[in-house]
């Protein structure tokens, strides 16, 4: 598909509805795997749950917090009736205790790689410290796995426009990938949502 094509896709695009649907703390309450999935992943209050929220047009759908460590179970919302969105709790917070943080690697590790219906993992990073050594370590992870894996550097509105290039680049430097495949994205300003739209359409698709 041509890329106007494509830009008309996302702007035809309508979020008809968006619903809560279930949490699980545990991977035996994990649902019946039935629609596609995508996850969102990334570092203990890098903006994962806001960045849903910026997707959806939500203010508040996904609880949001400045304490970081505030998803603290697998949340799964219902896009449109035809797939799901899938909100992580965060890793690599030092204040949660080892025990906890165990608990929720075993959790996160645990979805994804007994998932059938997760087509896509958007590995969100913030764009001022851009691939911190367990960014580094998931997104390998991922990769050698055969994910399709979205990366994204977030909170950008915290940085002046000239070091948006630089953030970039020197993410796709440590992945080792282009610089063309990360997201630029702000939740507060709702940069990069079209694009993040567009390559989550095609992870779906
Ligand atoms: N300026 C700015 N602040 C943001 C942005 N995204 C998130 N934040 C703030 O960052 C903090 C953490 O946001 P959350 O969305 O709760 O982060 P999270 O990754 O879900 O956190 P955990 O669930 O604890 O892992 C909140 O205070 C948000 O308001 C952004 O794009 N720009
Ligand atoms: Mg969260």
């Amino acid at each position: 598909m041509s890329t106007v094509n494509k830009n008309q896709e996302v702007a035809n695009f309508k979020i008809s509805s968006a619903e809560f649907f279930t949490s699980a703390f545990i991977v035996q309450q994990f649902p019946t795997e039935s629609l596609p999935e995508i996850a969102f992943a990334g570092r203990s209050n890098v903006g994962k749950s806001s960045l849903i929220n910026a997707l959806l047009l939500r203010k508040k759908l996904v609880k949001t917090s400045n304490t970081p460590g505030r998803t603290q179970s697998i949340n799964w919302f219902i896009i449109n009736k035809a797939f799901y969105f899938v909100d992580l709790p965060g890793y690599g917070f030092a204040k949660v205790p080892k025990e906890i943080q165990a608990k929720w690697r075993w959790l996160i590790e645990g979805y994804l790689q007994s998932r059938k219906t997760l087509k896509g993992v958007v590995l969100i990073m913030d764009a001022r410290h851009p691939a911190m050594p367990q960014d580094v370590q998931l997104y390998h992870w991922l990769a050698a796995r055969s994910f399709s894996i979205i990366p994204v550097l977030t909170k950008v509105d915290k940085l002046s426009r000239n070091q948006w290039e630089k953030a970039r680049e020197e993410c796709a430097r440590i992945l080792a990938i282009s610089p063309k495949d990360i997201v630029l994205f702000s939740a507060k300003e709702k940069t990069g949502r079209d694009e993040l739209w567009l390559k989550i359409m095609d992870a779906i698709i």
